[in-house]
């Protein structure tokens, strides 16, 4: 039997991929040879003031008038129930926001030092973009408490032969301790030899303690901070006083023959829906707040279009 395909934002995170190999004289577009080496060496990288602070801004105003909260005031964010099977809602203890295709997130998508970024990172100009959701991960106070997680979004016998790229734009700065993104790089260079030690199908939450550090890495509003697929990493609890504001954000090669992951892409843009297979009752917009009803489609650029899939490369 086939294995079902697996969708994650709107790509195929496990579909086979090579890296590109680089010399040192090789001409990056925004990346240079230390970068390259150290994503290669590290799998992970923090690429630094990509997307004008005005648009994280304007990201930060959107979704917290998405959720009904106001930023500055604590008292309107702890008035959401966190998500659950029995009370769905748009927001997820660990802050995922349920929110995929308001114009402020697409401007961070289409825009050009974003692609040229990945145009670097993949070694191809045809790229598609990932159809995924925004973060406000609140501070632990007034009884929120959220722990943090560590995880792989891949199945882990399929975890060494995937190459694939996720990524996190930072809309405010994010020190150690606020909330941000945590990955454990020490864990992805002996990988290998860990997953030997593990036994037949276990899980890819990592919910024990490990015997690597665990790091917490602090961002400046429009960086983005990107990890090897392969890396062990989640969002980490808020022990600060201010949410902390992102955006989930990557490219991959395109995959237009794909036509299942097509449509499901275009679809998604059309009904401002998170990009799921029709009947999948365990993703979809959560709770009753559509994006239809909150604001208009996006308008595209031709860059943007190229990026969902709408126009060929
Ligand atoms: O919040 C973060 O930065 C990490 C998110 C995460 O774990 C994921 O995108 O799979």
């Amino acid at each position: 039997m086939t294995p079902e395909i697996r969708y994650s934002a709107g790509t195929r995170y496990e579909a086979p991929r090579v890296f590109p190999e680089y010399s040192p004289d090789h001409e990056f577009r925004v990346l240079n040879w230390e970068d390259w080496r150290f994503w290669r060496d590290n799998g992970y990288l923090v690429i630094r003031d990509l997307i004008p602070k005005e648009q994280c801004e304007e990201l930060i105003k959107v979704t917290c008038d998405y959720l009904g909260v106001e930023r500055d005031n604590p008292d309107s964010w702890y008035n959401i129930t966190p998500r659950s099977a029995e009370d769905p809602t748009p927001k997820s203890i660990a802050g995922m926001t349920e929110l995929y295709h308001h114009q402020a997130i697409w401007n961070n998508r289409q825009f050009p030092k974003v692609y040229d970024v990945f145009c670097d990172l993949w070694g191809t100009e045809k790229l598609w973009v990932t159809i995924d959701r925004v973060n406000m991960n609140l501070p632990n106070q007034n009884g929120w408490d959220f722990g943090g997680f560590l995880h792989w979004d891949v199945e882990l016998d399929q975890l060494l032969a995937t190459r694939n790229i996720q990524g996190v734009l930072s809309l405010n700065d994010n020190d150690t301790g606020k909330g941000g993104l945590q990955i454990i790089p020490d864990l992805f260079k002996q990988l290998e030899s860990w997953l030997e030690e593990q036994p037949k199908g276990r899980s890819r939450m990592l919910e024990e303690k490990v015997d690597f550090e665990v790091i917490n890495v602090p961002s400046k509003a429009g960086d983005l901070l990107i990890w090897d697929t392969r890396m062990a990493h989640g969002t980490s609890p808020n022990r600060s006083t201010v949410p902390r504001f992102a955006q989930y954000l990557s490219m991959c090669p395109a995959e237009p023959e794909h036509t299942e992951l097509l449509e499901i892409r275009l679809e998604s843009f059309a009904n401002q829906t998170r990009p799921e297979k029709s009947g999948n009752k365990i993703s979809g917009m959560a709770g009753s707040r559509k994006e239809s009803d909150f604001g208009p489609k996006a308008e595209l650029t031709e860059l943007g279009k190229q990026l969902l899939g709408a126009q060929p490369w």
